[in-house]
């Protein structure tokens, strides 16, 4: 019995470290990468509206806090000081 219980215990604790482990490689792929200021400034100009960051969601979520200065466009000074965060 105890060592059934031993069992489920470990089955269940190497299951969220799995799950846990993968979602933070899927989150550090997705700050540091592929996603660049010039790729999501589809009409070049230095700026990326509201429209443009909604192509990278977790910028998209963020894109009130990287606007620092409330203009609401993010400039590339913004973007890559968000990036640092
Ligand atoms: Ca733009
Ligand atoms: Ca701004």
């Amino acid at each position: 019995m105890s060592r059934l219980i031993a069992f489920v215990a470990a089955a269940l604790l190497s299951v969220t470290a799995f799950a846990g482990d993968n979602k933070d490689k899927k989150d550090h792929s997705m700050n540091s990468s592929a996603v660049t200021f010039d790729s999501l400034d589809k009409n070049g100009d230095a700026q990326l509206s509201k429209t443009e960051a909604a192509a990278d969601k977790a910028l998209a979520d963020s894109f009130a806090a990287a606007d620092s200065n409330g203009d609401g466009y993010l400039s590339k000074t913004e973007f890559t000081a968000r990036q640092k965060s």
